[in-house]
C-alpha cells in the first residue's frame, strides 16, 4: 500500500517561515479566594496533610540514613534513599487531579509521587473498593500487619496500608508492594494506578508512551504521566519516547475514533541538578526544559513552565493538560519546577551547592508557604493545621515501625528460591482482552494468505528441491503464526521500523498491512529504544505487543530497554507484572560490521528473557505460536540467510493448523552415534554438511542437536545424545569469546563427564568484526571448521588434512592477543 501522506515540491519548497509560540512561564497568579470554586476547605486542607504526610515519610529515611535512628528507633536501611525533601508541592499537585485509572511512571526519586498519587486515588475509591484492592492484593500480605488493632475509616486504613507497603517494599521486606523485590527506586502498586518507577534516569521516558499506546489502542480511560527529572531531558530514550509519543500519525492517519495523539504528559520535576551535574547553566544548554517541547510538534507539546512550589498552580495545570489530552490534542510536556533540600542520597555532601542557596529555597519552602496562605485566607486555622500535620506525621511514625519490625516484617529467608520463582511468569493466554480483534478484512481474502496456499510445505516434492517461489519458508511460519494471534487477542499489536507499507524490514509482514488497522500494525521512528521501551510499556499494562528490531547490531541502541526493562520487571515485581512482549530481532549478514553480527549471546546472558532463534520454518512457526501464547518476554531472533529457507528437516513438513514448541526444547535433526552436534541458529545448516562430510569419507554418524532456545534450555536430550556418542562439538555464528555455546559446553561438562572422551569443544565466529561478504568465510564457522575441531580435539581422523589451525598453541595465542 503508497503512503497515503503524499510529499509534493511545489509545497516544501515554497518560502515560509517558522513561528514559535510563546511558552509560558508561571503564568498561574491565582489566590486561594480565587479558587474558591474549585476546592471545598476541607480539600485544601487534603493538599496540606498529603505534603505533611510525604515530607515525614522522606525525613524518617533522612535521620535514618544520617543517623541511625528516628524518634528513639534504630534501624540500618542499606539500600539507596533518594529523597525528594522540598518537592512535595510538585507531587501533590501533580496527583491532585489523577485518578486510579491515571497511571504515573516514575524516577528513582519518586517516594513523594507514588505516595500523593496513592493518597488522590485513596480520595477517588469507595470504601469496597478499597477494601477489595487491600484484601486481594498478594492475598491480604501487605493489609494483614495495618489492620490489626485498627478502628477507623477504611480510607484511613489505606492511607497507612500504602505508606506500610511502601516502607516494607524499601526495607525489602516479604510485606512490600513487591515482596521487597522492587526496593525503594522501583516502588509501585498497579490498583491505585502507581505504575514503575524506574532507576534507569529517563526509563521512564521510553517506557510510559508504551502505556498511553495502550490506551488509545484498547480504548482504556485515563491519561499517563511520566514523571522524570530534568537531567534525564538529555537521556536518548527520553528524545526517544517523546517522538514515539507525538507522531503524526496518531492524528493524521489512525482512525479518529481511538482519541487522537497519545494521552500522556510528560511531567519533568525540575530540581535544577542531576546529582552533582547542573543541567541549568552546566551540562545542558535549554535553559528552560520546556523549551524542548518546541522541537517536537506544530503545538510545541503544549509545553509550559509551572511554579511547582505552589501546589494549586501544579493542580490547575494538571486540571487544563488534561483537557488537552482529552480532546485528543497529546502529548504534552509540563516543567515543573521545584527544589530537593535533602541531597542526591544521604552520602551527598551538597559539595556542589552553597549554603545560601540551600536556606534561599528553604525559606520558601512550599509547605510553609501554602500553611500560611491558608490561614491568612481563612481557610483553617494554624492549631486546626498544626494538628492534621501531627496527626499525618504519627501515622507515618508508626507505619515506618511497623515495616522495621522483622517480626511483623519479615524478610523472604535467605533458603528461599522466591526470586527464581518470579523470573518467569510462564503463563499461557489465548487472548489478554474479551473481544473481536480489529481485521480489515476475512483473513481467507488476504493475498498473503492466498500465496502461501499454494506453497508446498516441505523443501522437497518427490525428493527434489522445490524452487524458491513456490516453497513455505521462514518468514511465513513467522506470518502465520502472527495472523493466527492477530485474530484472536485484541490487544496485540505490531510495530518496529518499516513496519507497514513496507511489510516488515524483511518481509515477514506482507499482507499485514491488508489485514490490520493502522493502530494494530505501524511505522514506528528510527527508535530502537522508544520501540522496545513502548512494546515494554503496552507490555506493563497487560496488552501483547510484538516489536521489531531491523538488525541485531542495533540492540544498543535499545540496551536499558532490552536489558534492564523488558527482562527485569516480572522480577522486580514478584510476579505481579507479566511481560506479554516479543522482541523480533533479525541477524544480518552480507553488510559487513555494524549490520552482520549475531549478539543472541547478549541476551542470554541477561537473566528474565526467552532466548529463541528458529532456524526452520517449523521451529518458527512454532516458536512463534509459543512466544505469542506466553506471557513472557522472547527475544526472537531472525537469520536474514534463512529467511527463504524451506522445511527440511520435518519429514511432514509445516502443519497447516497450529502447533506451539516448548520453550526450552531442543531439537533432534539428525541421528547418529559417533559424535553430537548442537547448534544455535543458522549454524545447524553448517553442522548438517559438515555431518555429511563425516559420513562420506570417514563413516561417522553424527547426531545434530538444535538448542532452538538459547534460554532456557531442557538439558535432557543433549545429555542423552553425548552419552551415546562421547564426543560433542558445540556451534553458533556468535563471537567465540563469551558465547552462549560455551555455557552449554560447561553446563555439559559435569553432566556427562564419564562419559566423554575428550572436553566439549565450542566453535563460534571469529572473534573480529565481521568483513566484507566476499570474506565471510574467514568469519562464520564452515563445515571444515567443524570437522578440524573433531580431527584436532576429539577424535583424530586418519588421512586428514586440517584447513584450520585448531591446535592449542594455536587457540592460546588468539586468546593472549585477544582476538
Ligand atoms: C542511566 C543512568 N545514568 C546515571 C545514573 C546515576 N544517577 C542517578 S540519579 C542521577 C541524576 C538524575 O537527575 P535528574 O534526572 O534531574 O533527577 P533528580 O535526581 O534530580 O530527581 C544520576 C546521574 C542512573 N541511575 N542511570
Ligand atoms: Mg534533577
Amino acid at each position: 500500500m503508497t503512503k497515503s501522506v503524499s510529499i509534493e515540491p511545489q509545497d516544501v519548497f515554497s518560502h515560509d517561515v517558522v513561528h514559535l509560540a510563546d511558552i509560558p512561564v508561571n503564568a498561574y497568579q491565582k489566590t486561594i479566594a480565587e479558587e474558591a470554586s474549585h476546592y471545598t476547605p476541607e480539600e485544601l486542607v487534603d493538599i496540606w496533610r498529603d505534603m505533611c504526610a510525604i515530607r515525614e515519610f522522606e525525613t524518617v529515611l533522612n535521620e535514618l540514613k544520617l543517623k541511625g535512628t528516628y524518634r528513639g528507633v534504630s534501624y540500618n536501611h542499606g539500600g539507596p534513599a533518594h529523597l525528594s525533601i522540598g518537592q512535595e508541592a510538585a507531587a501533590v499537585g501533580m496527583a491532585y487531579t489523577l485518578t486510579p485509572d491515571d497511571h504515573t511512571f516514575g524516577s528513582h526519586r519518586s517516594h513523594g509521587e507514588i505516595l500523593a498519587k496513592a493518597f488522590s486515588s485513596i480520595r477517588c475509591l469507595g470504601d469496597d473498593q478499597l477494601l477489595s484492592i487491600m484484601r486481594s492484593y498478594r492475598d491480604g500480605a501487605v493489609l494483614g500487619p495495618v489492620e490489626k488493632g485498627y478502628d477507623g475509616s477504611v480510607a484511613g486504613l489505606a492511607t497507612r496500608f500504602f505508606v506500610y507497603g511502601a516502607y516494607s517494599e524499601l526495607f525489602a521486606r516479604e510485606t512490600g508492594f513487591n515482596r521487597g523485590l522492587g526496593g525503594s527506586m522501583h516502588a509501585f502498586f498497579a490498583p491505585f494506578g502507581i505504575y514503575p518507577n524506574n532507576a534507569i534516569v529517563g526509563g521512564s521516558g521510553s517506557i510510559a508512551p508504551g502505556a498511553a499506546l495502550f490506551k488509545r489502542v484498547n480504548r482504556k480511560p485515563g491519561i499517563v504521566v511520566c514523571n522524570i527529572g530534568d537531567a534525564s531531558f538529555s537521556c536518548g530514550p527520553v528524545w526517544e519516547g517523546i517522538t514515539f509519543a507525538s507522531m503524526d500519525q496518531y492524528r493524521q492517519l489512525w482512525d479518529k475514533a481511538l482519541g487522537g495523539g497519545l494521552p500522556i504528559i510528560f511531567n519533568c520535576m525540575d530540581n535544577f541538578y542531576g546529582m552533582g551535574g547542573q543541567p541549568y547553566g552546566e551540562t545542558m544548554g535549554q535553559r528552560l526544559i520546556a523549551r524542548v517541547g518546541a522541537g517536537v510538534n506544530p503545538e510545541q507539546m503544549h509545553t509550559e513552565r509551572v511554579n511547582g512550589y505552589d501546589p494549586l498552580a501544579v493542580i490547575d495545570a494538571f486540571r487544563r493538560k488534561k483537557q488537552i489530552l482529552a480532546e485528543g490534542k497529546g502529548p504534552v510536556l509540563l516543567e515543573t519546577i521545584t527544589y530537593r533540600y535533602s541531597g542526591h542520597s544521604p552520602s551527598d555532601a551538597s559539595s556542589y551547592r552553597t549554603p545560601e542557596e540551600l536556606q534561599h529555597w528553604q525559606a520558601v519552602d512550599s509547605i510553609e508557604a501554602y500553611r500560611t496562605r491558608l490561614v491568612e485566607a481563612g481557610i483553617a486555622k494554624g492549631e486546626a493545621l498544626d494538628e492534621a500535620r501531627t496527626q499525618a506525621q504519627e501515622m507515618v511514625f508508626a507505619m515506618f515501625c511497623l515495616a522495621a519490625d522483622l517480626e511483623v516484617s519479615p524478610r523472604l529467608p535467605m533458603s528461599s528460591e522466591a526470586v527464581g520463582s518470579v523470573m518467569f511468569s510462564n503463563g499461557r493466554a489465548e487472548r489478554l482482552a474479551e473481544g473481536t480483534p480489529e481485521l480489515l478484512q476475512d483473513l481467507a481474502e488476504n493475498p498473503r494468505v492466498k500465496q502461501i496456499e499454494g506453497k508446498a510445505r516441505s523443501a522437497f516434492e518427490d525428493g527434489k528441491p522445490v524452487p524458491k517461489m513456490k516453497v513455505f519458508n521462514i518468514r511465513d511460519g513467522i506470518f502465520e503464526a502472527m495472523l493466527h494471534r492477530f485474530a484472536i487477542d485484541p490487544t496485540m499489536v505490531a510495530f518496529g521500523e518499516e513496519n507497514r507499507d513496507w511489510g516488515g524490514a524483511f518481509a515477514v509482514y506482507r499482507g499485514l498491512t491488508e489485514a490490520l488497522p493502522y493502530h494494530r500494525l505501524f511505522n514506528a521512528p528510527i527508535s530502537e529504544a522508544g520501540i522496545v521501551g513502548a512494546a515494554v510499556g503496552y507490555g506493563i499494562e497487560g496488552g501483547r505487543a510484538v516489536a521489531e528490531l531491523m538488525y541485531a547490531d542495533f540492540m544498543g541502541r535499545a540496551g536499558d530497554e532490552l536489558f534492564n526493562q523488558l527482562s527485569k520487571w516480572q522480577a522486580m515485581s514478584a510476579g505481579v507484572l507479566n511481560m506479554p512482549v516479543v522482541v523480533r530481532i533479525s541477524v544480518g549478514s552480507k553488510y559487513g560490521a555494524q549490520h552482520s553480527q549475531d549478539f543472541s549471546s547478549l541476551t542470554t546472558h541477561v537473566p528474565g528473557l526467552k532466548i529463541a532463534y528458529p532456524v526452520t520454518p517449523y521451529d518458527a512457526k512454532g516458536m512463534m505460536n509459543t512466544a505469542l501464547a506466553g506471557t513472557d518476554p522472547v527475544v526472537f531472533f531472525e537469520s536474514q540467510k534463512l529467511y527463504d529457507m524451506g522445511e527440511m528437516f520435518q519429514p511432514e513438513g509445516v502443519p497447516r493448523g497450529y502447533y506451539e514448541i516448548e520453550a526450552g526444547a531442543p531439537s533432534l535433526k539428525r541421528v547418529g552415534t559417533d559424535l553430537t552436534i548442537v547448534t544455535l541458529g543458522p549454524a545447524l545448516y553448517t553442522a548438517a554438511a559438515a555431518a555429511d562430510e563425516l559420513a562420506e569419507r570417514f563413516d561417522l554418524t553424527t547426531e545434530i542437536i538444535d538448542l532452538r532456545w538459547a534460554n532456557p534450555i531442557n538439558y535432557d536430550i543433549l545429555v542423552g545424545s553425548v552419552r551415546k556418542t562421547g564426543k560433542v562439538v558445540l556451534v553458533s555464528e556468535a563471537v567465540e569469546r563469551g558465547c552462549a555455546m560455551q555455557t552449554v559446553a560447561a553446563t555439559l561438562m559435569p553432566l556427562c563427564f564419564d562419559d566423554l572422551d575428550g572436553p566439549p569443544v565450542v566453535i563460534g565466529s571469529r572473534n573480529w568484526i565481521t568483513p566484507a561478504p566476499e570474506l565471510e568465510a574467514m568469519f562464520y564457522p564452515q563445515p571444515a571448521w567443524i570437522v578440524d575441531a573433531v580431527h584436532e580435539q576429539l577424535l583424530p581422523l586418519k588421512g586428514y588434512q586440517p584447513t584450520t589451525n585448531r591446535t592449542s598453541g594455536e587457540l592460546t595465542r588468539r586468546a593472549r592477543l585477544g582476538i
